[in-house]
């Protein structure tokens, strides 16, 4: 195409270009087709807890969503709540709002303990997320792809303890197990028993461990130049709150005449909706308003595709160690037609599978958003 040509494409297509409306080419209406097909066919988010024991990551996912959504439901006794996780449960939840459809998965785990199942409870955790792009890798590459669920695991709510002073070594070894496989966000559980500054020091502190121990968690990313004001302002409101300290309840209590949901104490009432008493709003805001989408972007374009080129580099192994048995075999009996055409499919095959990986590189060479080591395609050199 000669440099005249791509003036011409590039010509702004306003009403100075064409008078009348039906003369319009009509890609302008692109961003509504987007939007309708979007929703269409609905959203899907998955959300998963973790950590220790009892810190209240039931009772949080509850305050999140399921009490809300089961508003009109008789609310149980407090004691039904309180019940201690022992596997890893899965609630599927489908919001409707103004005519757009959210598929909700949650994702409740049951919270370790240092001397009792802290190896295991690591494991199925690690083992779960996994298990969740195999299947995507799976549908992904399977004939039939139109109707892919994706049931990966967009956003990981790490529980710290607000009784320690920091980090717990299980924390930072959980973290690091699954810190390149998903977007973490730090929690500092049950907040209301520490005070305004305690919380404060307590947040520095787990930042600074975060940093010292080289833990990746989710990072905001940049408001763009032409948001407005106010927008850039919640933003950093909701940056600097992290790591979110946060108050759960299922429990409503009445003050002043008004119901709030809240912890009712002797000395007064904690409200989790009171941005002023903890950070449950902006968690929430940040989940569900502001940040769902690009902790979907996220998942799909660095864990999943650390996931992917760590499977195909599996698979080049498999398939060269599969190669040299195969030309070792027909040294001692001889190489047939048959060994040598099969020799060639691997051949190709391995080709195949690096071109695929360097291309990947490539791409992911190219996405500013990629901060994080690629654990798979870091290995690439030593495979090829
Ligand atoms: N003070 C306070 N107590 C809370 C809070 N959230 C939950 N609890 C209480 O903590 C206890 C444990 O809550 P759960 O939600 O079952 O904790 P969990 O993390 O799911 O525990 P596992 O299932 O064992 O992993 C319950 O008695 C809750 O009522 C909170 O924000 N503040
Ligand atoms: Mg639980």
């Amino acid at each position: 195409m000669t440099l005249k040509e791509v003036e011409y494409v590039n010509l702004n297509l306003t009403e100075q270009n064409f008078m009348d409306d039906d003369e319009y080419v009509g890609f302008a209406t692109l961003p509504d087709q987007v939007h309708r097909k979007a929703v269409k066919r609905g959203f899907d988010f998955t959300l998963m807890v973790v950590g220790e024991s009892g810190l209240g990551k039931s009772t949080l996912i509850n305050s999140l969503f399921l009490t809300e959504l089961y508003g009109e439901r008789e609310v149980g006794s407090v004691t039904d709540r309180l019940e201690k996780t022992v596997e890893i449960e899965k609630k599927q939840l489908e919001i409707e709002e103004k005519g757009v459809r959210l598929r909700l998965t949650i994702v409740d785990t049951p919270g370790y303990n240092d001397a009792i199942n802290g190896d295991t409870g690591v494991k199925s955790i690690v083992e779960y997320v996994d298990k969740q792009f195999e299947q995507y890798y799976t549908d992904e590459t399977s004939i039939n792809r139109r109707h892919i669920v994706d049931n990966r695991v967009h956003c990981c709510l790490y529980f710290i303890s607000p009784y320690g002073h920091g980090l717990k070594p299980i924390d930072i070894f959980m973290m690091k197990q699954l810190h390149h496989k998903l977007n973490i966000v730090p929690i500092i559980a049950k907040s209301d028993i520490l005070t305004k500054p305690e919380v404060n020091r307590l947040k520095q502190k787990i930042l600074d461990e975060i940093d010292h121990h080289s833990i990746q968690i989710y990072e905001f990313p940049d408001c763009d130049s032409d948001e407005d004001e106010d927008f850039k302002q919640q933003d950093d409101l909701l940056k600097a709150a992290v790591p979110f300290a946060v108050v759960g309840c299922n429990t409503v209590v009445e003050a002043g005449g008004k119901k709030i949901r809240g912890r009712a104490y002797p000395w007064g009432i904690v409200e989790i909706d009171n941005p002023s008493h903890c950070d449950f709003v902006r968690l929430r805001q940040m989940l569900i308003s502001t940040h769902m989408q690009d902790l979907k972007d996220v998942t799909s374009d660095i864990h999943y595709e650390n996931y992917r080129a760590e499977h195909i580099q599996n698979q080049i192994g498999t398939t060269q160690r599969e190669r040299t048995k195969l030309k070792r075999d027909s040294m001692i009996d001889g190489t047939g037609e048959a060994t040598e055409k099969l020799l060639q499919q691997k051949e190709a095959e391995i080709q195949r599978m690096q071109a695929m990986l360097a291309k990947m590189q490539q791409q992911l060479g190219h996405k500013d958003s990629v901060t994080k080591p690629m654990n798979g395609l870091a290995k690439t050199e030593s495979v090829v």
